[in-house]
């Protein structure tokens, strides 16, 4: 009998385990970093999609010292949006609000490589866009 009940808590801590490791797996998916499409005239070009509250994709990748044109596409009804990329010393210093519904083109060249976190500035009842998910990383290479 004793065995039994050890194999059923042992089930059942492996059941947990499970489902725990399964939602974060969904939920918390680590970004998949996308690199950027160099086009003809050497710019570097990706199309971001704003949404609330995340940008897709979440890690871009980009090449240093060329130039970078990031598309931010916003497709929500109502709330405005950020797209604020602050490291002047490394040539990236974007603050570009999106309105709802809008297309906006920002460009910058990298100077230096490294990881560089984007993320939108708004708040929503003094909640940051940001602490709901509204962030990224630029990955210089
Ligand atoms: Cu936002």
């Amino acid at each position: 009998m004793r065995y039994n009940i050890e194999s059923v808590i042992f089930l059942f801590i492996f059941a947990f385990i499970s489902i725990c490791y399964l939602t974060s797996g969904t939920t918390y998916g680590e970004p998949t970093p996308v690199q950027a499409t160099v086009s003809e005239d050497g710019v570097q070009r990706i199309d971001v999609k704003v949404d609330s509250y995340s940008f897709e994709p979440n890690h871009i990748v980009v090449t240093v010292g060329k130039p970078v044109e990031l598309i931010l596409k916003s497709v929500t009804k109502v709330l405005p949006h950020n797209f604020t990329l602050n490291y002047p010393e490394a040539g990236l210093n974007v603050d570009q609000d999106i309105s709802h519904g809008q297309e906006v083109k920002v460009t910058f060249t990298p100077t230096k490589t490294g990881s560089f976190d984007f993320y939108c500035d708004k708040k929503f009842l003094f909640e940051s866009h940001r602490k709901k998910g509204m962030k990224g990383i630029l990955e210089v290479k």
